[in-house]
């Protein structure tokens, strides 16, 4: 198996989710430290202009979003799988809702100013407010929960996660599902990163017990590696995608080969250039290369749920 090079920061929620998988799977890869804040340059010679955290490389296939990551981890290793056939539908439904409005009912709870205070404690005020206006740049085009509502927010979901995991050890069965590692990791955040906040949780101890259960599983066998090794390896590979499906979806009048631009639909919407290689049911291939990166070409990947597609010059 090729080796799968995870480019991330250890704070970053959706990191969680995906080093989770990793450990549940029980797969080897190599950790690559990203700035958690712009300017990005080692991640931008890769992704072309996708500057969210976590993302996937394997050779010169760019992997973005923890959906699209869970995914091709699902391909490389298919059992435990994190799509049970009976609950198919509803686990990829319910991890979407997590990903999203749990997510960020969950940040805006554990950030309010007692939580930023206690996460930026010794950091030169230089720092926070760098990070500040970064988070606020890219939040531009959201409407953010107020502190009072998100709290109301996080309380009725974590009650409600409560509620499916009563009689099992996981949301949707005996077993962890891809909704298990979405819901879990905004809660992480909380418990690891800003624990001043964490005692929300406490009214819920079958979520707690739940979260024992995930961390449990561990992280893999991860290896340090560098930006530069990154790079490398993706020069000197000639690109295979790890994702089996090719058949072409037209959906926006856009013919394969043309110059496309993919961007998030929300929540740091910087873009990526390219030639659309693929558009399938699942997902956008874009072509390109990059200076940094040699001649080579670089295959960046986007699930088609919560992304952009473009003519370039539209
Ligand atoms: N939908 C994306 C969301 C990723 C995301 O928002 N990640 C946060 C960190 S947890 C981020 O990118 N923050 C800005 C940054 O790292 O530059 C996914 O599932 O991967």
């Amino acid at each position: 198996m090729a080796d799968i090079i995870l480019h991330h920061y250890p704070i970053s929620p959706f990191l969680e989710k995906i080093r989770l998988v990793l450990g549940y799977k029980k797969l080897a890869w190599k950790s690559v430290i990203i700035p958690s804040i712009m300017p990005k340059p080692d991640v931008l010679a890769l992704t072309g202009g996708y500057r969210k955290t976590p993302f996937l490389q394997i050779g010169s296939d760019v992997y973005c979003d923890s959906a699209l990551i869970c995914d091709v981890l699902e391909h490389l290793q298919p059992e435990p799988t994190l799509y049970p056939a009976q609950h198919k539908g509803l686990a990829r439904v319910l991890a979407q809702w997590a990903d999203s409005t749990l997510f960020w009912a969950a940040m805006a709870y554990n950030l309010q100013p007692r939580g930023a205070a206690a996460m930026f404690e010794g950091v030169p005020p230089e720092v926070a407010k760098a990070f500040g206006a970064d988070r606020a740049a890219m939040a531009a085009s959201m409407t953010r929960l107020r502190p009072a509502d998100a709290t109301d927010a996080y309380k009725s979901y974590l009650r409600r996660l409560a509620n499916m995991l009563e009689g099992q050890d996981f949301l949707l069965g005996s077993a962890p599902c891809v909704a298990d590692f979405a819901a879990y990791h905004p809660l992480w955040f909380t418990r690891r990163c800003v624990p001043v906040m964490a005692g929300i949780l406490d009214a819920t101890p079958a979520v707690l017990a739940w979260m024992d259960r995930m961390a449990a599983l561990g992280h893999g066998r991860m290896e340090k590696f560098s930006a530069t090794e990154a790079i490398a390896v993706c020069a000197a590979s000639t690109g295979a995608t790890a994702l089996n499906d090719t058949i072409f979806q037209d959906e926006h009048g856009i013919a394969l080969g043309s110059r496309v631009t993919v961007s998030a639909e929300t929540f740091g919407q910087e873009l990526t250039e390219g030639e659309l290689l693929a558009a399938t049911r699942t997902h956008y291939t874009v072509r390109r290369t990059d200076d940094r990166a040699g001649t080579v070409q670089v295959q960046v990947h986007f699930p088609r749920i919560g992304y952009v597609l473009k003519k370039a010059d539209a």
